[in-house]
């Protein structure tokens, strides 16, 4: 048998569907979407944009909870089985890395990734406007809370899963502290988690496609694969009844990753159920998680919906990665 495309655990039992036989699309939605309906906590009203890793042979999520008073906070979840989610009430609590609790006046669109057996995650945090917050846990249980990785203002920060050339990899999308206009993707070097530079672009808004024009930003965790790094990212078009977010995906390579090797001319998912188009944020798909299970090469992408829902797509590496060679710009 041939070596799997993915380099990576194996996650037997990750959320997963076929694809049904009426598709042809790359990715598919999970039937039983939304996972997470409105209001799933006391004090949360909405549940989206959220992080989610597999451990343990279960589960762990670190959700964004929008509170009835509108601010977004992060909270710890736990699931069996990847798709019902027990929610703590209490949001997640940082400790400085000298030990002193710290508070935060939002956080939102988390990033959870593993490095070197410790959990890092990601977010957007308040530095005198957005900026990109970073923490980790070795237990789920305390969370250490970094210094901001870089200066405002800059959102959807995303770790690699492994240093690359010994160096720890940042992606980044610098922006603006409202609902920023532009946008393209970067990425910064670390030999410490702590002092970040040599910044590369990775790519621009637009190109070819309207779907994209306005901005762009990374999404989940990018996937090793033999043939380079699998991002989805989101891909946002002005229209004239405001923005819509969509999914796309780039294969950028293995050891130089600001370098794209194929980017998808077409969307990969875009708003189209109700739960997509209806609610909070009407049209939005916003990806920020997903699992995999090398050996088989399935992939299980957790989204946020029109600000609102937390849903599940579908897809295969084999099927990907095809799909990008055929369907590049
Ligand atoms: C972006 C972020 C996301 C949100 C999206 C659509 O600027 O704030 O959290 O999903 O807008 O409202």
């Amino acid at each position: 048998m041939s070596e799997p495309l993915i380099i990576g655990d194996n996650v037997p039992n990750i959320p997963w569907a076929e694809r049904p036989a009426d598709c042809n699309d790359p990715v598919w939605r999970f039937d039983g979407n939304p996972i997470v309906g409105w209001n799933p906590i006391s004090c949360g009203a909405r549940v989206f944009n959220s992080a989610a890793i597999a451990h343990d042979g279960a589960f762990v999520g670190v959700l964004r909870v929008d509170y009835k008073n509108g601010r977004p906070h992060l909270h710890l979840a736990r699931s069996a089985d990847g798709i019902c989610w027990d929610i703590e009430h209490q949001r997640i609590q940082w400790v400085s890395e000298s030990g002193e609790s710290v508070g935060n006046s939002y956080a939102y669109d988390p990033r959870l990734v593993k490095i070197e057996d410790v959990f890092y995650i990601t977010w957007c945090d308040d530095l005198h406007g957005a900026s990109i917050g970073m923490g980790y846990t070795k237990d789920f249980e305390t969370f250490v809370k970094c210094e901001n990785p870089l200066m405002p203002f800059n959102r959807n920060g995303v770790l690699f899963p492994r240093k690359v050339n010994g160096e720890y990899l940042l992606l980044s999308r610098p922006s603006d502290s409202g609902h920023t206009p532009f946008g393209d993707i970067f990425l910064s070097h670390s030999k410490d988690l702590t002092y970040w530079g040599k910044h590369r672009h990775v790519m621009s808004s637009g190109g070819q496609g309207w779907w994209e024009g306005q901005k762009i930003g990374s999404g989940p965790v990018p996937i090793e694969t033999r043939e380079g790094w699998l991002l989805f990212y989101h891909g946002v078009s002005n229209t004239c009844n405001g923005f819509v977010y969509s999914m796309g995906l780039v294969l950028l390579d293995l050891d130089e990753p600001w370098k794209v090797l194929y980017r998808s001319r077409d969307y990969v998912l875009t708003p189209e159920k109700e739960y997509e188009t209806v609610g909070f944020v009407p049209n939005v798909v916003f990806p920020c998680a997903n699992l995999y299970d090398a050996a088989t090469g399935k992939i299980t992408i957790y989204y946020g919906a029109a600000d609102t829902y937390t849903a599940l797509a579908f897809t295969q590496v084999d099927l990907l990665l095809d799909y990008l060679k055929n369907n590049s710009v």
